[in-house]
């Protein structure tokens, strides 16, 4: 049978191959192949065979059934039925990209790890990002905790610090993690809802659990809806320990602090964003990177010895805890940019192994029950999901130093070790042969030697620290750190969820809870979704009253800065070429990225000139983009009014808090009849530029019923 393809139709056509039909119809396929094709551009099997037809398989006539013994097909079938590796059982859906971490504060007073010995000193990095509860194909906005983790490449082995862009955690001890994995994640028996927190059996565990509410604050902030990736703080969460050159020991939180500032979406926002663009955060970080705009992150440590975690009202082991800034300021040592995008998102993301349990010399652990957890479960998924022990040998994981021992053989073995010497201790080397590494007592890992407290008898037992009883204290700081709208948000995330909670109990023993932390959450709570307040919930511990931390709040600390922001400007035929101009170089020139937005893609005539836009109105809406402005002529202006998209547009920009610029038809045309009126932050374009960035919250209660 004649095949229509002609030579444009494959791709690598243009690379030596011409694909011809032939006369009457039958095709085929003619190699400019003389023999001199160059080695890469030849298509071979795994063995090496060069493919001389890839379009067909082998038939035992040009009608006749195919072949087993096409091993060409065969071979190329067989590995694709086998593409598909386990997914993380959590930390699915992830975004990577390498860099390099300099250290600008050495601190060899501290810890005697290399990467933090000298100034300027580089370490390259692979940082994953990633949601927790939705699968590997799941939306990239919802409302969830982001992981942060990072694998230093050092020159004294492989660090990973693997973490959150929150700095506690839900539960105390790692015993309760699958119980909180299979909460969250898709209901049982009917596989929904995915990616979401908001239904029962998530809420009906976390109201058994009082240890997850100071949790709970975080995850029902605005922190759980990032704006991008690169505007996350990262943090470790645990307790380090840092062991120096003379063997004195100090505790450690590790810290990421982003150089664009911290900064969220809405609600409303993040969920029209998962429609708009699934694929959001991993888009928006490959494009930054792509266009050399590298994100950029300090690394902080807050270090305190025993004497200050035993003045502390909270257990420093306790990862439903942390410590306020203000307490304990955080001290820099270092930066990490991160300038390339990987080159195969299966080699290098997919596969990428993060492990707590990969520590350098000069780091080591504390007796976290929940760390402690952790560093038996990441060995044993890597091996599920690699399917080899050698998964270590991957590129993506292999360390960037010298790496020899003597573990041999296993699925997938890569590597080739030469000569008899596979134990140790040997004498081989005395009859001339090679006897292999030696252990190094000098400069090799030693674990720090402190095991539980000083006064701890170390009986075995299945309990916790005194003070882990107590819950409450810090979900209270959080939430009375927060600002009022902040605050607001919060409570209507509560509201929200628990909507989608259909067991009426489950509602009832949140709020019970709530009224432990504020009583003014949880009587927002309660009116929001027009319930009763229950009586507040019993406590193991009495509540300590802290001092607020506006660390802790994001709209405290927010700098409007364009570097790093995305501005939309929608023209359409006619407009002044000027005026956008104008706009597009003061977007540049604060280091931000301008898109330009129309009706149509293709060259546009405009006045001044034509113009292509970089997408399409119904494919772009404002919610891709942190401010938005216009440049449209009164026709075109009174054409868009009638246009939903148009319409929601502007409307969303508005209810999202952003800034929108506006050209006088817009305004007379569109803004005026869909009531958006001028405020703080809805302004002639000339005054644009200089606000740009800044979200207008206190416009949110004219347009929100918030809890
Ligand atoms: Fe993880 N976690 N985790 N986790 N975690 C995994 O390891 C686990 C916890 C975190 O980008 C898994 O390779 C247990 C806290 C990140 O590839 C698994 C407990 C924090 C990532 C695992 C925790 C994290 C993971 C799944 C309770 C913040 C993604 C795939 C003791 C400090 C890393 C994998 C990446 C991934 C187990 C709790 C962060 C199953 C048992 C707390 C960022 O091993």
């Amino acid at each position: 049978m004649a095949s229509n393809k002609t030579k444009a139709d494959y791709p690598g056509g243009d690379k030596g191959f011409s694909f011809e039909r032939g006369e009457g119809g039958e095709t085929h396929q003619q190699a400019s192949d003389t023999g001199a094709l160059d080695e890469a551009a030849a298509l071979t099997t795994n063995q090496g065979i060069r493919v001389s037809d890839n379009q067909n398989s082998l038939k035992a006539g040009t009608r006749g059934p195919s072949l087993l013994e096409d091993f060409v097909l065969r071979e190329k079938i067989f590995h694709f039925d086998h593409e598909r590796i386990p997914e993380r059982i959590v930390h699915a859906r992830g975004s990577a990209a390498h860099g390099v971490f300099t250290c600008t504060d050495p601190i060899p007073e501290l810890t005697r790890a290399s990467l933090f010995a000298e100034e300027g000193k580089q370490t390259p990095v692979f940082a994953r990002f990633s949601t927790v509860a939705g699968g590997a194909g799941s939306v990239d906005t919802p409302r969830d905790v982001r992981g942060f983790a990072v694998k230093f490449y050092t020159d004294e082995g492989n660090w990973d610090l693997v973490g959150n862009n929150i700095p506690v955690f839900f539960i105390q001890d790692a015993i309760k993690f699958p119980d909180l994995i299979h909460s969250v994640k898709m209901e049982a028996d009917r596989g929904f809802p995915q990616a979401a927190s908001a239904h029962d059996t998530f809420w009906d565990f976390i109201s058994l659990m009082p240890e997850s509410m100071h949790m709970i604050m975080w995850a029902m902030s605005d922190r759980a809806i990032p704006r991008s990736l690169r505007m996350i703080e990262g943090f470790g969460i645990h307790t380090f320990r840092l062991v120096n050159a003379e063997g004195a020991d100090s505790f450690c939180k590790f810290i990421w602090k982003p150089r664009l500032g911290v900064q969220s979406t809405c609600w409303d926002e993040a969920v029209k964003i998962a429609g708009a663009d699934p694929d959001y955060h991993r888009r928006d970080l490959f494009e930054a990177i792509d266009m050399g705009d590298f994100p950029a992150w300090d690394l902080f440590v807050q270090v305190f010895d025993e004497e200050f975690a035993a003045a502390q009202p909270y257990d420093v082991l306790d990862s439903t805890k942390l410590i306020p800034e203000e307490v304990l300021p955080p001290r820099k040592v270092g930066t990490m940019e991160l300038n390339r995008n990987p080159d195969n998102f299966f080699a290098e993301t997919e596969q990428s192994a993060f492990c707590p349990a990969n520590i350098v010399p000069g780091i080591d652990f504390s007796n976290d029950p929940l760390l402690q957890g952790r560093l038996f479960s990441y060995l044993d998924t890597q091996l599920k999901r690699l399917g080899s022990t050698n998964f270590h040998q991957l590129p993506i994981n292999a360390p960037k130093c010298p790496m020899h021992n003597f573990q041999r053989d296993g699925h997938m073995q890569t590597m080739v070790p030469k000569g008899r010497a596979n134990y140790e201790p040997n004498s081989l080397a005395e009859n001339g042969e090679e006897g292999g590494p030696r252990e190094a007592p000098a400069t090799g890992f030693t674990t720090f030697p402190a095991n539980a407290e000083r006064n701890d008898p170390g009986l075995k037992v299945r309990e916790r620290g005194e003070l882990f009883a107590d819950h409450y204290s810090q979900a209270r700081l959080f939430y009375l750190s927060q600002t009022d709208n902040e605050q607001a948000h919060l409570a209507s995330a509560i509201v929200f969820e628990l909507s989608k909670v259909l067991i009426e109990t489950v509602r009832i023993r949140v709020m019970s809870r709530l009224r432990n932390i504020d009583e003014d959450l949880a009587r927002r709570v309660a009116d929001g979704l027009a319930m009763d307040l229950p009586p507040a919930a019993p406590v193991a511990r009495e509540r300590v009253e802290m001092d607020e931390s506006p660390a802790l709040s994001i709209q405290k600390n927010y700098q409007p800065v364009m570097q790093g922001r995305k501005v939309a400007i929608l023209f359409d035929e006619g407009s002044d070429k000027a005026a956008i101009d104008t706009l597009v170089a003061g977007i540049k020139e604060g280091g931000g990225t301008p898109f330009l937005v129309a009706p149509k893609v293709g060259p546009m005539k405009v006045k001044g000139g034509t113009l292509s836009a970089d997408g399409q109105l119904a494919g772009s809406p404002s919610v891709l983009f942190d401010a938005v402005a216009c440049a449209i002529m009164p026709d075109n202006a009174k054409k868009l009014a009638k246009e939903s998209a148009a319409q929601a547009w502007f409307m969303d920009a508005y209810a999202h808090c952003k800034t929108i610029g506006y050209c006088p038809a817009t305004k007379a045309e569109i803004l005026d009849k869909l009531g958006i009126e001028p405020d703080a932050g809805v302004v002639p374009n000339a005054e644009f530029l200089a606000i740009a960035p800044a979200r207008h919250w206190d416009r949110e209660p004219k347009l929100r019923l918030l809890a």
